[in-house]
């Protein structure tokens, strides 16, 4: 045996991995992938990579060092558990299955116990930042048990990206599902960041009546400041994009549907069980379903819009203003994302640093961003913090943005421009303030129809009206 570390599948994010992998000093790395063919282009593609090729598992496993250690790249679903299986038949008590494909976390919570049981360690690691990320350094969010975060961790530390501050994006999430959880909320939080983004630029261009290049230079200047992250500066370069064919603005010959491939739902499908509000996420994967419904849109498109426009008086003062209610938007998003990672840790047994999760999103993957350095800033001082948007510097960030979000969703709801991102989170943020919420009348409604009882506001027990009677009340408990 000569290899440290193994690669099973090798298409574009198993490739780079494996030379990513195979560019930091101390690694051999063994390469395997289904089809040879593909095994054969990339060994010989990357000679200075010095791979050790396999063309069967048990050749694979015959290469690595004990304890084996492999990184499965492959279709998550039903391919991830066949090559898991493959290995697990030529792997010995002790080795480690790493799992860095997209998995639903409660796969890895079965795949996880499964290979307990046969004397192997199974890391579920979510790996954020692309084909790009892969090769150069991405975010890695492992979960497994700490005696196989002792060896992966290390081999994790030396890929990951790094943060300003020199420190590897990579920390031992949690065990089992945690690390494939955090990075579908990782994934969730993005839905939400680019849907603001692209709330912005709508509002930018349909109300403020600015061109894309001139809102290229609007991102641009606010990527120099709170709002500095990888997503608002790849925006720019978006609206900059001239098309070649036509010579229109890129983004005005794409068509308007946007894709997913699932982490976004699976995010709300996991808050809606956990009972965890995460609005601003859950808008962003719905607005993209409602682009994606041409047939819809089409008869849609009959329906009356608003019967006077909106007319700006400064159209600098409404920039500015739409920087606030992303900033305080995203605020929200992330606060949620944060809530339902909370938790989740709780529901399924995870120890989960919140502070250690905002730092290895610094860098590498595709949410990073300046502000996260806050987040953990925040969780470092209060771990128990129970709404991130509540801790002084978001609190104080949102209260002076408020005025400012206030005047953008009302004017996009005046304007007739869908804002679902901004108006949602804006509610999210108004509902925590109430004092009083009309959850109250909600209490009465059940009560009325379905004798679900309620609790009152003076004094302890539970109690019914009888509404179909002479409506008294009766104590139903203590
Ligand atoms: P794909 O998701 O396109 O999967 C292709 C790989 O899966 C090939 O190596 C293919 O082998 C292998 N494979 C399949 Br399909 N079925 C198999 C089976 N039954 N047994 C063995 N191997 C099988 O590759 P990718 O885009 O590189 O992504 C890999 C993983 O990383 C996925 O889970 C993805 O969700 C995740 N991820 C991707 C990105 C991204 O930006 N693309 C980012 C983050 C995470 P073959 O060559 O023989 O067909």
């Amino acid at each position: 045996p000569e290899a440290n570390i193994g690669v099973v599948g090798l298409a574009v994010m198993g490739a780079n991995l494996a030379r990513n992998l195979a560019s930091r000093e101390g690694n051999r790395v063994a390469v395997v992938n289904r089809s040879p063919e593909r095994t054969r282009t990339l060994v010989d593609a990357h000679p200075e990579a010095n791979f050790v090729p396999a063309e069967s598992m048990a050749e694979f496993a015959a290469s690595l060092t004990r304890p084996r250690t492999a990184i499965i790249m492959v279709q998550a679903g039903s391919a991830t558990d066949a090559v898991i299986q493959e290995l697990a038949a030529v792997f010995e008590p002790g080795d480690i299955i790493i799992d860095g494909g997209n998995a639903q976390f409660t796969d890895t919570i079965r795949r996880e116990h499964e290979m307990r049981q046969r004397g192997l360690h199974f890391v579920g690691a979510g790996i954020s930042g692309g084909e790009e990320g892969a090769l150069n350094g991405p975010s890695i969010m492992p979960g497994g048990s700490d005696e196989a975060y002792a060896t992966v961790g290390p081999i994790f530390e030396s890929i990951a990206a790094r943060a300003d501050d020199g420190e590897p994006c990579v920390t031992h999430v949690g065990s089992d599902g945690s690390g494939h959880f955090v990075k579908m909320v990782h994934n969730g939080i993005e839905y939400a960041d680019m849907q603001l983004i692209a709330e912005s630029y709508d509002l930018l261009r349909r109300v403020g009546g600015l061109e894309p290049a001139e809102i290229a230079d609007v991102f641009a200047e606010w990527n120099t400041g709170e709002l500095d992250s990888y997503l608002i500066e790849i925006t720019g370069e978006v609206l900059k994009q001239i098309d070649t064919r036509t010579g229109r603005p890129f983004v005005d010959v794409v068509l308007d549907q946007a894709g997913q491939k699932g982490t976004g739902t699976w995010t709300v499908q996991s808050a809606l069980t956990l009972g965890t509000p995460i609005s601003g996420i859950a808008e962003a994967v719905f607005a993209r379903g409602l682009s994606s419904h041409p047939e819809q849109r089409l008869s849609g498109a009959r329906l009356a819009g608003p019967s006077t426009s909106v007319e700006l008086e400064d159209r600098d003062a409404f920039v500015e203003d739409v920087r606030q209610a992303l900033y305080a938007s995203k605020i929200v998003a992330y606060s949620q994302g944060f809530d339902v990672i909370r938790t989740a840790a709780r529901q399924y047994g995870w120890r989960i640093d919140p502070s250690a999760i905002a730092k290895i999103w610094r860098a590498g993957c595709i949410i990073q961003a300046r502000f996260l350095g806050r987040i953990a800033d925040a969780y470092r001082a209060d771990a128990d913090l129970v709404a991130l948007v509540t801790a002084p510097f978001f609190a104080d960030a949102t209260g002076r943005a408020q005025d400012s979000w206030r005047r953008v969703v009302s004017t996009a709801a005046l304007a007739g421009v869908p804002a679902p991102g901004f108006g949602s989170s804006l509610a999210y943020y108004d509902g925590l303030r109430a004092t009083r919420l009309p959850a109250a009348l909600i209490q009465g409604q059940r009560d009325y129809f379905g004798a679900h009882t309620y609790r009152r506001v003076d004094g302890p027990g539970v109690f019914h009206t009888e509404w179909s009677g002479d409506r008294s009340e009766t104590q139903i408990s203590e």
